[in-house]
């Protein structure tokens, strides 16, 4: 689907466990300015419900696991995130939505701005008219 791919990193697993570096520009697309985390979220509970105008981001599910709806006027796709070592990029004007939260999930969020309330579109109305204009000539 057009505005968003998966990322391997790295694994350097030894008889001490496993260790995934994350570096900006290099494992990740895009200078790294904010990271937060989503935790302890209830069963049944479903969260995002909206996309951003320019941020960039990249979902990592360290613990547990998580299913992301993503979304665009033209295509749609659900990805389960179970794995510490993948990532799923998630570029500007894709509609996100998160749930199946398994219990002990932590899925970390690494973005290439500052929040900025502005950047979201919640309105989905809203939302279909300017992604179908930004998605109309995008080849990737
Ligand atoms: C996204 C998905 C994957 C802040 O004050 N600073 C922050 O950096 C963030 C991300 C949130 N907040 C506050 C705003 C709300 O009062 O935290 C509260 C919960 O945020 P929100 O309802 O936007 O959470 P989600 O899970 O719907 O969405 C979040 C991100 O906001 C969003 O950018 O792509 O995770």
């Amino acid at each position: 689907m057009k505005g968003i791919k998966k990322i391997e990193f790295l694994d350097y697993a030894d008889e001490y466990g496993h260790l995934s570096p994350i570096e900006e520009k290099k494992d990740v697309p895009f200078e790294i300015k904010r990271v937060y985390y989503i935790t302890k979220v209830n069963k049944n509970v479903r969260r995002g419900f909206h996309s951003h105008k320019n941020l960039e981001q990249v979902l990592v599910c360290i613990n547990g696991s998580v299913t992301i709806l993503v979304k665009s006027p033209y295509e749609e796709q659900e990805i389960v995130l179970n794995d510490a070592t993948e990532g799923l990029y998630i570029g500007p004007m894709v509609w996100r939505e998160m749930f199946n939260f398994s219990d002990q999930a932590v899925l970390l969020v690494l973005a290439s701005e500052l929040y900025d309330i502005n950047d979201y579109v919640r309105d989905y109305s809203i939302y279909e008219i300017a992604a179908k204009e930004y998605f109309k000539d995008k080849l990737i």
